[in-house]
């Protein structure tokens, strides 16, 4: 006698996990040099990057922006790059949300 087994069909949406790209304080790197950063890497308002970058200057840290793995990844590579190319020592992590 055959019993009817009821297939299952998944319909749970495969959403990526979001990883939020952050800038750290440091004594050397110029304000100026952290809006820019904001602005072109970012894609901050000129208001928006000098409100972030106040708030990591006075908290340590601040966040810039909420990414799939490989664009926090590119993120966290373009600060590095533009950062050691004016000799600054800005660094950016990032963290799974
Ligand atoms: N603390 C730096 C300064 O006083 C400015 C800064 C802000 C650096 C945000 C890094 C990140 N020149």
């Amino acid at each position: 006698m055959a019993t009817k087994v009821e297939s299952q069909e998944s319909t749970a949406l495969q959403e990526p996990k979001l990883y939020k790209v952050f800038l750290l304080n440091d004594d050397y790197t110029t304000m100026d040099f952290v809006v820019d950063v904001l602005c072109e890497v970012f894609h901050k308002s000129y208001e928006e990057a000098v409100n972030i970058m106040l708030k990591i200057h006075k908290e340590g840290k601040g966040l810039c922006g909420v990414y799939t793995y490989e664009i926090a990844e590119t993120k966290v590579d373009q600060v590095h790059r533009l950062a050691r190319a004016h000799e600054f020592p800005l660094k950016a992590v990032m963290e799974e949300e």
